[in-house]
This record gives C-alpha cells, structure tokens and sequence, in this order.
C-alpha cells in the first residue's frame, strides 16, 4: 500500500508509524484510518519488528475524529458514529492492544478526543513537555471512546477520570505525568532521544518475554488474582522452556549482554 496519511518505516528492529496530516493536527479520516490498520498489519507480520513506535508529524500529536469530515450542517442526514467507531476506531485500539511487540506512543504535541485514548491504549506513553491530553467528546455532545472511558479511570482513579471527561479540560503533559496517566514527560528536545532509547531498548528484550508481559498486564485487568495467578504460572512455564531464557540465564552468569533470538 502506498501510504499518504502516515509514514511507515523499519530500522533496527523498530517499526515506526508517524499520523502525517500535520495541518489538521494528524486527525483521523477514514483513508488514515485503513492506512494505519494496513500498517499495523505490516508491522505484526514482519518479523524483524520488535517495537513500535506511533507518533505525530509536527506540533500536534493527534486531534481525533477529523470534525471537517462530519456533515451536521441543519437538514444534513446524521452520521452513523457508531458505524465510524465499529468499523474505524475499535479495530485500531483493539489492534495496539493485541500487537504482540510494546508500543510505545510518542505525544509530540496536543492528543485531543479520540487522538488521546489511542495515545492511552499504547504500552508506554512518552510527551513532550508543550504536549497536553484533551477528553474533547464533552465539548462536542460525545462520550470518550477509543476506551477513554476503560483506561481513564484504570489509570487515574474515578475522581480524575469524572474530572477530565465531563469537563473536557487540558491535561498539561507534567500533570499527566505525575497523575500515573502516562510514563513520563520530557522537555521537548529530548521527546525523539528519550523515546529512541526506549525503543532500543525494547528492541534488545526478550520478544516472547515482551509479548506475555503485555498479554499478562493486558489479562489482570479483567482477571480475579486466582485467575491471574494461574495465568502467570502458564506464561511463565511457556517461557521457562523457551530458548530466551536459557540465554538470559546464562549471559548473566557470563556477565555479558544477552542476544535473543528473533519473535
Ligand atoms: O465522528 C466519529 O467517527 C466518532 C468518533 C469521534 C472520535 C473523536 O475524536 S471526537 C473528538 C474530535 N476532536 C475534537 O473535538 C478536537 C477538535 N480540536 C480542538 O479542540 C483543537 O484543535 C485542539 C484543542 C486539539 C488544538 O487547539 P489549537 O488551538 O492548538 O489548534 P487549532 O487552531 O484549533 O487547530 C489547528 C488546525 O487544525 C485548525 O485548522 P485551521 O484553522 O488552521 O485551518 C483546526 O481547525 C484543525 N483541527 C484541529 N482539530 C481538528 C481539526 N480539523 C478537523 N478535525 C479536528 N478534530
């Protein structure tokens, strides 16, 4: 697929997807939309990619829904969101989420309405210090979708989670730092180095070891701790005779970097 509302790109064993509609704060249309669930298949099948990166081209990171999309002049017939959000938004979450390699989101700029949960469903958040969090739907008559309404409170509690979606206000990146909604914010200039080095990182981990945390972190939020309990001796057992480990074990006993092996 030839891309025009994103850029894919492969170094390294990092998969990079940057939403490139920078004039409208990378707001999702729907040809964004079929272009990003291209990538993200591309990205699950290649098996050299072992992080991916999801970003922002210029000084917003995401504004949601492109509005400019939506007839709701008077006398205009309504749009179906719900149709928007089945065939647009839920697979695009639920396609982050099932990934098997982390996902690291980069928030170059303001993550508004839909732009900010997708940014939420992503395996570690990383803004820049001039980047903010918007719940926009409020403004507009809507509910928080992308899951807003299931990370918010998971990840700040019910008082913030009420605060932020039913008043629509900015979250300066800081903020949402120290409220535990995202990793962690860094000045500006640092935002590319910072999350590079994230990335590398990832990039030198345990693919299979990567994949079951995401899928163990993923599984405690529904899960009772017997249930969870009984699901980490499972993936821990899948590990455990896996060749990551015994590579893992033994470069620590060498005292060197371990080398794994690819996902
Ligand atoms: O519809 C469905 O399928 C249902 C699903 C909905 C999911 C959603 O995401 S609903 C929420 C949609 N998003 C919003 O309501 C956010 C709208 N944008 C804003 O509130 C502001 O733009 C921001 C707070 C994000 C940023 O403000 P600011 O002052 O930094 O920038 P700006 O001047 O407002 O925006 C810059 C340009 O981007 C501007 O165009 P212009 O005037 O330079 O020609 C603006 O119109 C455009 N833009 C920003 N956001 C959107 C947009 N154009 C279309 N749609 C947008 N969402």
């Amino acid at each position: 697929m030839r891309y025009e509302q994103i850029v894919l790109s492969f170094a390294d064993g990092v998969a990079r997807i940057t939403l490139n509609r920078p004039d409208r704060l990378n707001s999702f249309t729907r040809q964004m939309h079929a272009e990003v669930r291209e990538a993200l298949a591309a990205v699950a099948a290649d098996p050299t990619a072992r992080v991916l990166v999801l970003t922002g081209a210029g000084r917003g990171f995401c504004a949601g829904q492109d509005l400019s999309d939506r007839a709701v002049s008077p006398g205009d017939a309504p749009v179906d969101l719900g149709e928007s959000i089945e065939r647009d938004y839920l697979p695009l979450v639920q396609g982050l989420r099932a990934l098997p390699m982390p996902v690291v989101c980069a928030v170059n700029g303001v993550a508004a309405g839909a732009g900010a949960n997708i940014a939420l469903a992503c395996d570690i958040v990383v803004a820049a210090r001039s980047a903010s969090f918007i719940q926009a739907f409020c403004r507009i008559g809507l509910v928080p979708d992308s899951g807003g309404t299931w990370f918010l409170p998971r990840l700040v509690g019910s008082a913030r989670a009420a605060g932020l979606a039913l008043l629509g206000d900015k979250l300066p990146a800081e903020q949402a730092a120290s409220w535990g909604l995202i990793w962690q914010c860094v000045d500006d200039a640092e935002l590319a180095a910072a999350v590079d080095r994230i990335a590398a990182q990832l990039a030198q981990a345990s693919p299979r070891g990567l994949a079951a945390i995401k899928r163990a972190l993923q599984s405690g939020a529904g899960n009772t701790l017997d249930a969870q309990l009984a699901l980490e001796r499972d993936l821990q057992r899948e590990l455990g005779f896996g060749a990551d480990y015994r590579e893992g074990v033994a470069a620590f006993l060498e005292k060197r970097a371990p080398r794994f092996g690819p996902r």
